[in-house]
């Protein structure tokens, strides 16, 4: 679909200063938010077309609205340690919107975290959650608490002095938080376990719950496998799939490992993963028992992943790096925000990359973003590749408040038709001359819906 942009606005000089004005007013009202600010522009450099050929936006002031969250909760968490010292943490949930659904989106706990870095994350996430086209609003939150080295009775006691204070904001039809970095099965179960004993009810507030208690099935593999569906979906529009290639995966984590296995079943090689201090590189391909040890230590030992080099001979360690230095066919960025820069960009494409598929929120930054458009590779940018994991937080949802369980197999078709009309939404809205801009495509897919319902619901 192309937008045509109305004579009267004058060109693209003229459109790029419609940006620039609308970047500057939100650099002003949000001083020194950086992700924020990046989130947002990408986001605005694509729908300024549509906001300017439509007067019924305009004067809604649908972008002006959207920049702005709802609601910010920030409050201070108290917990002490196994030494008796008392620990003091910030605690944040970033409301942002709330039009097509209760707020929805994940937890991180990292030493990163700001209240800039979560508004970027729920900023984005209110576009991802209306591209799965679940009834969803976009929320993120998170704490700058760092699980690493800390026992399991300290995560627990932080998990619950963070609850205690989150608990008066969330509910399965309100706020429905999740995970992301740093929270995953372990730190939901004790979080869900504190809001249970909080206000004494069982009910879908969280998603990522065990299967055991209320959770979906494959919810924990569902960002992985999205993405290498995702993946799957790009590479059939060149009659291709991802069978025989060779993959790089960043991260070690819950998306990493996911994608790790799926691009396994369906015949592609990895060759590397990564955590915060290295990569390792193994060119026989991380099989699915490699995998299995990758899991055990990361999961149960909660090692770090250069242990993957002492332990399987013929394999290497490169320390301090990223793997993109790494040939592959295909990258699956899987760790955090701007692992990517244009260098590393440049790198991925001369040797040889042409399809990649963020797992990852935002792991590209904008010049490596470029780089991939003008080399007219496939570049799935995350807001599309990685929504397996919330589509699947809203089937668990749906599960909930019907009492009832999915079977695998019925989550994984769903998870499929998702990932594949997500991918064609991207083409309705970002085919140019033969080539599919996916950042476009995403953009204005979810950003129609987005602002038609903001339209509709009035000035709120
Ligand atoms: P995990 O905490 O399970 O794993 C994170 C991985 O990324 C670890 O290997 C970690 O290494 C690495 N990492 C984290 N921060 C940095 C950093 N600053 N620099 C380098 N490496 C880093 O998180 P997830 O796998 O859940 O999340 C990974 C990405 O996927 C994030 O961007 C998240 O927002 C996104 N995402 C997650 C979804 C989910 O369902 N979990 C859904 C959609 C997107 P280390 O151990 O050294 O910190
Ligand atoms: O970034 C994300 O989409 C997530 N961390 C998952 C959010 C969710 O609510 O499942």
């Amino acid at each position: 679909m192309t937008i045509s942009v109305p004579e009267s606005i004058g060109g693209q000089a003229a459109l790029q200063q419609h940006v620039d004005d609308f970047m500057m007013r939100v650099a002003a009202q949000s001083p020194g938010e950086t992700e924020f600010h990046q989130a947002v522009r990408e986001v605005v450099d694509s729908v300024m077309p549509l906001v300017l050929s439509k007067r019924v936006y305009r004067e809604a002031k649908v972008l002006e609205r959207l920049v702005v969250p709802e609601r910010v909760i920030m409050f201070r968490v108290v917990w002490t340690d196994d030494t008796g010292q008392v620990q003091i943490n910030r605690g944040y949930r970033v409301q942002m919107n709330g039009l097509l659904g209760p707020y929805k989106g994940g937890l991180r706990f990292h030493p990163s975290v700001t209240l800039g870095v979560l508004k970027f994350l729920a900023f984005e996430q209110i576009f991802k959650n209306c591209l799965t086209t679940l009834p969803m609003g976009g929320a993120k939150g998170g704490s700058d608490f760092d699980p690493k080295g800390r026992s399991d009775q300290e995560v627990m006691r932080f998990c619950q002095a963070f609850m205690s204070e989150l608990c008066r904001y969330i509910g399965p039809d309100i706020d429905v938080p999740a995970g992301d970095i740093g929270v995953g099965g372990r730190e939901i179960g004790f979080l869900f376990g504190q809001y249970r004993r909080l206000t004494q009810r069982f009910n879908g507030t969280l998603t990522g719950k065990n299967v055991n208690w209320g959770g979906s099935n494959l919810r924990p593999e569902a960002t992985g496998y999205g993405a290498v569906y995702f993946a799957s979906e790009m590479l059939s529009t060149r009659g291709e799939s991802v069978k025989g290639k060779t993959a790089t995966v960043s991260g070690s984590g819950n998306v990493a490992q996911y994608t790790v296995e799926k691009l396994n079943t369906l015949g592609a090689k990895v060759v590397t993963l990564s955590d915060s201090d290295g990569t390792i590189v193994d060119q026989d391909g991380i099989t699915a028992e490699k995998l299995a040890w990758v899991m055990e230590l990361k999961n149960v030992r909660r090692g770090r992943i250069r242990e993957y080099a002492d332990h399987f001979k013929g394999t290497k360690y490169l320390a301090g790096k990223r793997p993109w230095s790494v040939p592959c066919d295909l990258a699956f960025p899987s760790a955090t925000q701007n692992e990517i820069d244009e260098d590393d960009a440049r790198l991925l494409v001369r040797n040889g990359c042409y399809c990649v598929s963020e797992g990852a929120n935002m792991p590209s930054r904008p010049e490596a973003v470029d780089v991939f458009l003008d080399a007219k590779i496939l570049y799935g940018p995350g807001k599309a590749a990685n929504a397996g994991g919330v589509a699947v937080s809203g089937l668990e949802m749906n599960q909930n408040s019907g009492c009832m369980r999915r079977s695998r197999e019925d989550v994984d078709a769903q998870l499929c038709t998702i990932m594949h009309s997500i991918h064609e939404g991207c083409v309705k809205f970002g085919q140019e001359d033969g080539f599919v801009n996916y950042v476009r495509g995403a953009n204005c897919a979810a950003f129609v819906r987005i602002a038609d319902a903001m339209v509709q619901q009035g000035c709120i």
